[in-house]
């Protein structure tokens, strides 16, 4: 009943709406761009950690392009996901809600059920044109749009596959840029343009294995990257750490990940890896096998001479894999900027909201890592800057989720948030207003185990300082982390006398939490 209520109202918001925008390209309306409603581009990147993200980390490389949505808008400094891995993420995106009550979680989990109530879908109730182009990984074909134009899966780095509205085609070169140009082309060339537009653009990289386009392939090469403190991390007190399989050390692989495949075949790796590597190679077409071939045979010629072993060979491997994710991070940098200098040409930039964001974070090396999944912060984070004409510059420091998006937007289009919803609209927050009464802790939820990198099943609750994390299913390890004083979450402080009473209270928070979002596994 409360939810036929919600949709009811919906409908009444959206037909008040409809009539506002049945004027958008007036010539009254083009006078006051105030009334207009706001187009939506919304740039979401795969695996893009905050730590290469210059307009929150100098170490490691520059994002100019990326910075100038946070230099002209916002900076999330306290931005989250609800459940760290790409077909939840998004699931969590497109319904507000988390995977629990949108089903779709894990990435093996079948097809994500594009039947249920999604924001495109209300947007376009409401007069919006709907596009998304690039990666979209949730198995079914997407519902609630107007254009699409995805990659297969995963999707490939060179000469990918999309399927476009339902027909597939290969397209030659690089997918960053392919993708972009895609989506300037929907902008300008086909969508309606009487009408108000929520385009995503999602990208496919900077996903493993981190191919660098090829003009990009000899950027940065006398840059030593910084190890991370914690790089040689022992994992002592923290169990299911101990047990992961995503190790730069010893899980990362020479050809699959570090494209060491030599053509002398003497370099041998695990042979599923092995040869997926091989068949990425041979993917490219001649001239990019030759301009690839130019970069790294070298550097394979040195590597195999060298005998690396130990520590040199942990580094070594570190560096190789941050040249590579630095590289292709400076292509969706110069992406990002093809995008906002359309914007700007076209006259769209005063009339729409731009989102930088990621499907989760990264480790770039930290506790020894690289992939994501666990709710520490590194992968429990995620990039968000926000461009709103009109809105707030600077930082935003509340804690935003990724359920927060699809209400943000709505609420952007003038819809309420339906209540079965568990995001909240950040509008307010971006407008510059002050809400007193925003969110104090955060919950989180990964299921994708058993599976690929052996990070176990757990929940959690962030407040401001603290977080409880509890490991289960063939597990059950928790663990308590003071934020403030340990950031880089080494010393799990659970079950440690003096904690006692900290524990009960987050403990109460994770199960109220729980009890809030519905969700049938219960803080035990
Ligand atoms: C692939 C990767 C994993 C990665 C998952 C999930 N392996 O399976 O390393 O954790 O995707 O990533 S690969 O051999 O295919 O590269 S996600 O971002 O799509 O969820
Ligand atoms: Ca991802």
């Amino acid at each position: 009943m409360e939810k036929l209520t919600s949709v009811f109202l919906n409908s009444l918001v959206g037909t008040a709406t409809i009539l506002s925008f049945s004027s958008f390209d007036s010539p009254k309306n083009k006078k006051d761009k105030s009334k207009q409603p706001m187009n939506i581009v919304y740039i979401m990147c795969d695996d893009h950690s905050y730590q290469t993200i210059s307009a929150y980390d100098q170490r490691f490389t520059q994002t100019p392009n990326i910075d100038r949505i946070a230099n002209e808008g916002v900076r999330f400094t306290n931005s989250f996901v609800a459940n760290s891995l790409s077909g939840p993420s998004r699931a969590c995106m497109l319904t507000g809600k988390h995977s629990h009550a949108n089903g779709y979680m894990d990435n093996s989990n079948g097809a994500f059920d594009g039947s249920q109530q999604t924001y495109p879908k209300l947007l376009q109730q409401v007069g919006y044109e709907t596009a998304v182009i690039g990666k979209w990984h949730l198995v079914s074909s997407p519902t609630g749009f107007n254009y699409w134009d995805i990659l297969v899966g995963q999707g490939e780095y060179y000469n990918p596959t999309f399927i476009t509205n339902g027909v597939k085609q290969q397209r030659e070169g690089y997918a960053t840029n392919i993708v972009t140009d895609l989506a300037i082309d929907w902008m300008d060339t086909k969508r309606d343009k009487s009408k108000p537009f929520c385009l995503l653009l999602h990208h496919k990289a900077p996903h493993r294995t981190w191919m660098p386009d090829l003009c990009d392939l000899d950027l940065n090469e006398d840059v030593v990257y910084p190890l991370p403190a914690n790089f040689y991390d022992k994992y002592e007190g923290r169990i299911p750490a101990s047990k992961q399989e995503m190790s730069i050390i010893k899980d990362m692989d020479l050809i699959y990940d570090l494209k060491m495949a030599d053509k002398e075949d003497e370099i041998h790796t695990k042979t599923g890896l092995e040869q997926a590597g091989r068949s990425m190679y041979n993917r490219l077409n001649p001239e990019q096998k030759a301009a690839w071939d130019k970069h790294y045979d070298p550097i394979i010629k040195k590597f195999n001479e060298s005998k690396l072993t130990g520590k040199a060979l942990a580094e070594w491997k570190y560096q190789q894999y941050m040249h590579d994710y630095i590289r292709v991070i400076h292509s969706i940098d110069r992406n990002v900027g093809k995008v906002l200098d359309y914007l700007a040409k076209s006259g769209l930039l005063d009339q729409t909201m731009i989102v930088y964001t990621s499907d989760q974070g990264f480790y770039m090396g930290e506790h020894g890592w690289f992939d994501k999944r666990f709710m520490y912060e590194e992968s429990f984070r995620t990039p968000l800057l926000v461009r709103l004409p009109g809105g707030k510059q600077g930082d935003i420091d509340q804690m935003v989720q990724n359920i927060d998006y699809g209400p943000t937007i709505l609420d952007l289009a003038g819809v309420k948030t339906p209540s079965d919803m568990h995001g909240v609209s950040f509008l307010p927050l971006l407008r510059g207003k002050k809400v007193p009464d925003w969110r104090k802790s955060l919950y989180y939820h990964f299921y994708e185990y058993p599976a690929e990198h052996a990070v176990r099943r757990h929940y959690g609750v962030r407040t401001e300082r603290y977080k409880l994390i509890h490991f289960y299913n063939d597990i059950d390890c928790w663990e308590l982390y003071d934020l403030q004083e340990d950031p880089m979450e080494m010393h799990n402080l659970y079950g440690q006398s003096g904690t006692e009473k900290l524990t009960k209270e987050l403990k109460k928070e994770l199960l109220k939490l729980q009890v809030q979002y519905n969700d049938p596994i219960r803080n035990r």
